[in-house]
């Protein structure tokens, strides 16, 4: 009777999978009408724009829910190889647009709000943002998981499902106040929250050894603490494609602090309390973007999201009934950076644990599963964790992590013996009071496959921080992966209007897909019409974002003026700072000039937006720096308009949508060798923006793309950087004369008590200049130079405008991940059949 039961439900399920209601206004409309009354429990008078974008939401939700059961039916029941994208981060901004877009749904569900008297674009801003990451590392991760979702590629992102995720930053006086960020909402339309989906991870304890039935040891991981990790699911479609991917991201249910005793005394209110003040684990994302701070809390983020994921993924594995030689057969897994290393010992541990494999068999499976990418290079940001506080949190991971370094270190040892020095250095457990462990090297020890973000990142790892990998392992081992960006977010779903004119010329819209064929617009360059539509967009563009400037800054800009832009976390070696030095040596100029003489120069907004970490006092002084300089800049008329300076709040996914395509051009100016790659200069060129930049990162290729007439390249090189910094920290007051005056216009007061500035301006006096502001301000001035004389030419500005476009081909995430998948991970498209 059951089982007869059961294949009926089971029969009926599939054909309703398969079957998705089909897409017409009435369908559409009716859906949403009934989502309004039974899920969101409105009475027509209570209909207001949100109510009505959840019930879309929910709507879309319902497509999705089908199209990623299928999808995951189809990849199980062929059992396919997948890989696991494991981040700490998932900035993934809004999901409505991108799914309707994705679906084809965006014109359906535009005539259907229309027609219940809402607009498109109310209902898509009553969205909130899901701010799961920092920035360019978490925004990398959400680009990913959207390609491998459109090219049909069988794979999951996991992550943790902060409750809190990157905060909200008000600006007060000028300077940052950071507010809680409550993305969730209440409930939250786009995850699939999963009860039976729970494991149980354990913290602290201690270590048992047992005899198993066969005689031999075994070690036990017991007592201490242990809480629950559920799984929400956040669907992302493919676009074009009946593929939906999954991003698992687990929470951890508060820890089960019920007094027993107080409720049986009766004491009801005692007991919830203890229930209420145990916070969860996955409360709050670290803010951190590029540096590494060493909090227990932490370490115990990162082991529950390695945990729980390695459980869920031999779940998954044991229910093929393969056998375990045929693990990295069907699992391959991505470490995003070195936060999710601790999944190396933990899938060690429950291979020998808790499934009874010998140390090398499970080794040689742990080796062939884990490919690792390193996204930075500076010191701060490497992952260290003490050993006293591995052992006492995560005892038998520390000494399965011993264990792992002393065989390897016995391989070094045999292959270049007495060689302390060598043992030492590329031991992963770095010597001191206390000792710690450099998670890069447990990562790269463990990788089948290590790679770097651009090319000359990748270069730059070679030489320092693996060096000595590579004189054991060789360089095989170690590749390049220049990173990507989504065209669908970035240029079709935040362009329209210039989406639009490029289908229109490139006369298929493929290009959403296959960006290489934006080439074609290069056929269009000296095309009046063309060109004058090309500049129309950028205007309307640089309208929009003026009307949001308006909106959240109260200052009125000219979209006649030049925009110039850096938007991205604040840091010293982002070099916020010296662009708003620049600023300050431009408004001094200005100043200076006769009416006559600054009747020929250029009117330029420049647009700064980011957060700093909260307990980054320098970069907080930066943000109080330009917002200071603003207020001045803004508030002078004897400059006729010529000079804006703003500062937009909350930077996020949302944000960046407006202001990257109405840039004119964008910064990206970083001291040589410091940033990995960059994702944001790609988006701005994708746009039609120019690059004012260093050779660093991605700019270099991105140079070599576009050709390199049409980038403004400044600075000094990558490898010069050592050299100058040697010469800084020896003569730190050797200033540029430019330089040193744009000092005193802050030290005389300019811009408020000077006083307040005193930390900031040390960093380059006394603090040895670290980030050789002092060496690249006079090529960075000229540089700034070359693009107001490159402005004033408006014919071939729009030429180097378009031709920009065109060929960023190379930078879509597809191609970053078709290479992943042949090159690192050995999996292959395997798309969802299409519906009937
Ligand atoms: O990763 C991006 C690169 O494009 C950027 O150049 C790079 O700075 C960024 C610790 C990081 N590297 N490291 C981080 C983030 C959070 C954290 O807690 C480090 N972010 C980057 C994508 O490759």
């Amino acid at each position: 009777e059951g089982q007869v039961g059961k294949t009926k439900i089971a029969s009926l399920m599939e054909e309703f999978d398969k079957k998705e209601e089909p897409v017409d206004n009435e369908r559409v409309q009716n859906a949403i009408i009934r989502h309004l009354s039974t899920t969101m429990v409105k009475i027509p008078k209570q209909v207001d724009s949100f109510a009505t974008y959840m019930a879309a939401a929910y709507s879309v939700r319902d497509r999705l829910i089908q199209r990623w059961n299928e999808t995951q039916e189809y990849h199980e029941s062929l059992q396919v190889k997948r890989v696991y994208y494991m981040s700490m981060e998932f900035l993934l901004g809004r999901s409505m647009d991108n799914a309707l877009l994705a679906l084809g749904l965006k014109k359906v569900y535009s005539d259907c709000l229309n027609g219940l008297g809402f607009n498109m674009e109310d209902c898509l801003e009553e969205e909130l943002n899901a701010g799961l990451g920092n920035g360019g590392l978490g925004r990398l991760a959400a680009c990913y998981v959207d390609s491998l979702a459109t090219l049909d590629y069988p794979g999951w992102g996991y992550g943790l499902r902060y409750e809190y995720g990157m905060f909200k930053q008000l600006i007060v006086d000028g300077y940052q106040k950071e507010v809680p960020d409550e993305w969730l909402g209440d409930p939250n339309p786009w995850e699939l929250p999963r009860p039976d989906i729970c494991y149980q991870v354990r913290f602290y304890g201690h270590v048992n050894t047992r005899r198993n039935d066969d005689g031999k040891e075994q070690m036990h991981w017991e007592g201490g603490q242990v809480v629950d990790a559920m799984a929400y699911d956040v669907p992302v479609p493919g676009y074009g494609t009946n593929n939906v991917t999954n991003i698992r991201l687990w929470s951890c249910k508060k820890e089960k602090l019920f007094d027993l005793g107080s409720f049986n005394e009766g004491d009801y209110d005692h007991a919830f309390a203890a229930k209420m003040h145990a916070e969860s684990l996955t409360a709050v994302l670290y803010p951190n973007d590029n540096h590494m701070v060493g909090k227990e809390l932490r370490l115990k983020q990162e082991f529950l999201f390695a945990s729980a994921t390695l459980q869920d993924i031999i779940v998954r594995f044991k229910q093929t009934g393969r056998p375990w030689s045929d693990f990295p057969n069907l699992v391959a897994i991505q470490l995003n950076d070195t936060h999710p290393t601790l999944g190396v010992p933990e899938l060690q541990r429950l291979l020998i644990d808790e499934e009874g494999l010998d140390w090398d068999t499970a080794w040689d499976i742990v080796t062939r599963t884990f490919s690792f990418t390193n996204h930075t290079v500076l010191p701060e940001a490497m992952e260290r964790w003490p050993v006293p506080m591995l052992e006492k949190i995560l005892p038998r991971h520390m000494s399965i992590i011993y264990d792992i370094n002393l065989f390897f270190l016995q391989k070094v040892e045999k292959r270049f013996p007495d060689d302390r020095e060598l043992l030492r250095h590329i031991s992963a457990i770095e010597e001191g009071y206390p000792q710690q462990v450099r998670m890069a090297f447990l990562a790269c020890i463990a990788s089948h496959t290590v790679n770097g973000v651009a090319e000359i990142h990748s270069e730059i790892i070679k030489k320092t921080i693996f060096k000595d990998f590579i004189h054991y392992f060789g360089s095989e081992k170690f590749v390049n992966k220049t990173n990507g960006i989504a065209p669908r977010r970035w240029l079709h779903q935040a362009n329209p209007l210039l989406s639009e004119l490029i289908t229109s010329v490139v006369q298929t819209k493929d290009w959403v897909k296959d960006l290489r064929l934006l080439g074609k617009l290069e056929e269009f360059v000296g095309d009046a019409e063309f060109e004058q539509q090309w500049m129309d967009i950028k205007l309307a563009n640089k309208k929009r974002l003026a009307a949001y400037i308006d909106k959240v800054c109260n200052i009125k800009v000219s979209p006649h003026a030049m925009f110039d832009v850096q938007v991205k976390r604040i840091h010293e070696y982002k070099r916020q700072f010296m662009n708003i030095l620049g600023v300050i040596h431009r408004y001094n100029q200005l100043k200076a000039m006769s009416e006559t003489r600054r009747q020929k120069e250029v009117p330029k907004v420049v647009i700064f937006s980011g957060k700093a970490a909260s307990g980054y006092y320098v970069a907080k002084l930066i943000i109080k720096l330009i917002t200071s300089v603003a207020a001045v800049v803004n508030a002078d008329e004897s400059l006729d308009n010529l000079l804006k300076v703003v500062f937009i709040p909350d930077y996020n996914v949302s944000v960046a949508e407006v202001i990257i395509p109405a840039s004119d051009i964008s910064q990206h100016i970083s001291t040589a060798g410091t940033e990995a790659s960059g994702t944001s200069n790609m988006k701005f060129v994708l746009n039609g923006g120019v690059i004012l930049g260093t050779v660093d990162g991605a700019n270099v290729e991105i140079c070599e793309e576009i050709g390199e007439e049409n980038i403004f390249n400044f600075g000094c090189l990558a490898d010069e950087v050592e050299d100058f910094r040697h010469t800084q920290r020896y003569r730190p007051m050797a200033i540029h004369p430019a330089l040193k005056s744009v000092l005193k216009t802050i030290e005389n007061g300019t811009f408020g008590k000077p006083s307040i500035f005193g930390p900031l301006i040390e960093t380059l006096t006394s603090g040895g200049d670290v980030y050789l502001i002092s060496i690249d301000f006079p090529s960075y001035l000229e540089a700034l130079k070359a693009v107001d004389r490159a402005y004033r030419d408006k014919k071939s500005w729009v030429a180097r405008s378009i031709r920009c476009t065109a060929n960023m081909g190379k930078f879509s995430s597809d191609r970053s991940i078709h290479e992943y998948a042949r090159e690192i991970w050995g999996i292959k498209p395997c798309p969802t059949p299409p519906k009937v």
